[in-house]
């Protein structure tokens, strides 16, 4: 019987036998393994034998965690990353070739489009940024040379969402692969895997670490096509994630259920109070019963998360002010920490992307994100209510 999405964050695949009985997996701080003769160390290169070579190739504790992530994502294989974008990259140079096309979300992390934008320019590979909010928007931008369908939802800072049973159903007609990035709900609150997506890329530097002490990323698919990553994209590029980062993921994961409901319920009282208040125009929240996708969240999310995005009344000028007049809140890109975080997208997180894409993406000068950390909701509203009365 699987375990339960919870039980399964802190049970893994650990052989405790092997160390010593230590209930929490050692952390394998070598670059190197020994072979016991010549032949097996050769047996192990040919892909005909068990055991490590060399920690680009593969680490016990990086293992453990990638083992974890697939359990959790309800995948065949999960690799371990650098970063998010290590990730992202990965398995995007892997899928596509010069001449492809990829349908994008209408939003997604501003290095996401940055490197499309690279990939572009420097091999060929074009992008088009679409609302997906039925058939009609995919059909009329598929184009001959489409090859994937890459979504953040929700849309990161927007909160967009997309349809899985949309975006899957097309992708098995048309033969793309659909690659969702699952940063922002966790495995916790929505795993797209279970619904047919290909492909789940995180940033684990996030609510997967959870303490805001770690840079990674981690990609999860099938068997076969993970071990294409994994043979050049991983093994030749050589992004791969350290051990020690490893094990403080494998920590931050088994309080990651408990971790999001608080940032859930939080998220759910501030976005309240918020929608609320005078000085906030409109607040972007898939829990809020007026967001346009709230049946869409409930359809495919186990909860709303814990991210709301809000403009203020005002401008540019006014969302700075209730940043600098913050005390408690952090202003710091990132999110899914123990603190809650806020940051401007426009001229941060979203800063590469041109005016002109951002505004069409829904990224205005006056979106304030705010990432709903762990503190008693009422500290957080209290610091963000002084910080609003001074507009
Ligand atoms: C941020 N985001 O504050 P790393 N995918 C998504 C992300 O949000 C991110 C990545 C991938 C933020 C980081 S901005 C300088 C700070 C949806 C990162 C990339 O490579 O681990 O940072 O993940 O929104």
């Amino acid at each position: 019987m699987p375990l339960n999405k919870e039980t399964g964050y802190i049970h893994g695949h650990e052989d405790k036998e092997r160390h010593y009985g230590s209930l929490v997996p050692p952390i394998y701080q070598s670059s190197t393994f020994t072979f016991p003769d010549a032949e097996s160390g050769a047996a192990r290169f040919s892909g005909n034998g068990n055991g490590y070579m060399y920690s680009r190739l593969g680490n016990p504790t990086v293992r453990e965690f990638e083992e974890r992530m697939a359990a959790a994502e309800r995948g065949e294989k999960a690799l371990a990353f650098a970063s998010g974008m290590a990730a992202v990259s990965a398995v995007l140079t892997s899928l596509l070739r010069s001449g492809d096309h990829v349908l994008v979300s209408k939003g997604v992390y501003g290095c996401t489009f940055g490197l499309l934008s690279w990939l572009s320019d420097r091999f060929d590979v074009h992008a088009n940024y679409i609302s997906m909010e039925n058939k009609s928007d995919l059909a009329e931008n598929l184009q001959p040379t489409t090859k994937v369908i890459y979504v953040e939802t929700p849309i990161n800072p927007t909160m967009k969402m997309t349809d899985f049973s949309l975006i899957t159903q097309f992708a098995q007609e048309h033969n793309l692969t659909v690659i969702v990035d699952n940063t922002f709900a966790s495995p916790y609150l929505q795993r797209p895997l279970e619904h047919n997506a290909d492909v789940v890329v995180h940033s684990a530097t996030k609510y997967l670490g959870g303490h805001g002490d770690v840079i990674a990323g981690v990609a999860v698919g099938s068997f076969d096509f993970m071990e294409v990553v994994r043979k050049n994209a991983q093994k030749d590029m050589g992004g791969v994630l350290g051990s020690f980062e490893a094990w403080l993921l494998l920590r931050g994961m088994k309080t990651l259920s408990v971790r999001m409901d608080r940032h859930c319920a939080n998220a759910k009282v501030i976005a309240e109070k918020l929608k609320k208040h005078l000085q906030v125009e409109t607040i972007f929240f898939p829990g809020d019963p007026d967001f346009q996708q709230c049946e869409l969240t409930s359809k495919q999310m186990d909860q709303p998360g814990g991210m709301i995005s809000f403009t203020v009344k005002g401008g540019k000028e006014a969302a700075f002010n209730v940043m600098n007049r913050l005390k408690m809140i952090a202003i710091a890109v990132s999110l899914g920490d123990a603190e809650t975080l806020i940051q401007h997208p426009a001229s941060m997180t979203h800063a590469v992307i041109p005016e002109a894409e951002r505004e069409f993406m829904g990224i205005s000068d006056n979106m304030l994100r705010l990432s709903v950390g762990l503190e008693h909701y009422e500290d957080i509203w209290n610091d963000l209510e002084q910080a609003l009365a001074g507009n």
